[in-house]
């Protein structure tokens, strides 16, 4: 199995906790950490110069660089951005040609705000993959997310590499809630063969992380999801969630796989 870190996210500030890395040189100082902690993909956001995101290509560009330089980690680029990003710019993102980008399968209540995924704009960003030759993550943020999934596949076909990879995004305000019983019915109701990994916002961080690797699915962690480690006590850092998971992992007696290792699952080309 496989750890993927998202250690920035669009929407938390670092009023709310101030480990968070935003700009570029924090990205990749936390993704080198990451990875010798035992990720194998980083899910990266952009933030501008105020902290805010932004789907600027120079950005995104600057950090792709560091993480690329400085680790092997699978690059994985946000098409989805914050709630406030405009689909031309999300849709911008692709032209970075990402090993890999995330592609949320519909819209959904995100606390008091919404996040907008219309079908028509889903399948340009996806077809746009296929184009490109990206793996794309499918986020799912609901169990609705997970059909039109099915339907996507049925009527634009295959990813660019025949994986199909998943990701359940579980315990957003507005989303599916991360507990047991719902990750069960969700893993269930996935494609056959689909490659997934959970990620529980919040509170449901630890039980979505027991409950999928119960159920030998793949990992998701970082300060995008959770910004306290404990009830008590803030995240440190991202390399903080990413040995508590490696360290889970290694209870449950699943081995890691390396960045090159999923690449290969992926069947994407391999790195120098
Ligand atoms: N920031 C959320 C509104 C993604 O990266 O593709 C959307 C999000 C999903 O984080
Ligand atoms: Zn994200």
């Amino acid at each position: 199995m496989f750890i993927t870190v998202a250690p920035t996210g669009a929407e938390s500030s670092p009023e709310q906790n101030p480990g968070i890395p935003l700009q570029p040189d924090e990205i990749v100082a936390q993704a080198i950490a990451c990875e010798a902690a035992g990720a194998a993909m980083i899910h990266i956001h952009g933030r501008d110069r105020a902290g805010l995101s932004t789907m600027d290509l120079g950005v995104l560009s600057e950090i792709v660089a560091g993480v690329e330089e400085s680790t092997r980690l699978v690059v994985q680029l946000s098409t989805g951005g914050s709630v406030d990003d405009a689909f031309e710019d999300r849709l911008r993102v692709l032209e970075l040609n990402p090993e890999s980008c995330s592609i949320t399968l519909g819209t959904v209540n995100f606390g008091s705000k919404v996040f907008s995924n219309p079908l028509p704009f889903v399948t340009e960003l996806y077809r746009e993959t296929i184009v490109r030759g990206i793996v794309p993550e499918f986020e799912c943020f609901d169990l609705g997310h997970v059909e039109s999934l099915k339907r996507l596949l049925d009527e634009v076909g295959e990813p660019a590499t025949a994986v199909v990879h998943c990701n359940l995004v579980m315990g957003v305000p507005g989303g599916m809630p991360g507990n047991a019983a719902t990750l069960v019915a969700a893993r269930g109701a996935l494609p056959a063969d689909a490659s997934w990994s959970a990620t529980g916002i919040g509170r449901s961080h630890l039980p979505v992380m027991f409950a999928a690797l119960a159920l030998d699915g793949n990992l998701r962690v970082g300060m995008e999801d959770v910004l306290k480690f404990s009830p008590t006590e803030l995240v440190r850092d991202n390399e903080q969630l990413v040995d508590r998971a490696a360290d889970l992992t290694r209870l449950a007696q699943k081995p890691l796989m390396s960045a090159d290792e999923l690449r290969a699952q992926f069947r994407l080309a391999p790195r120098d």
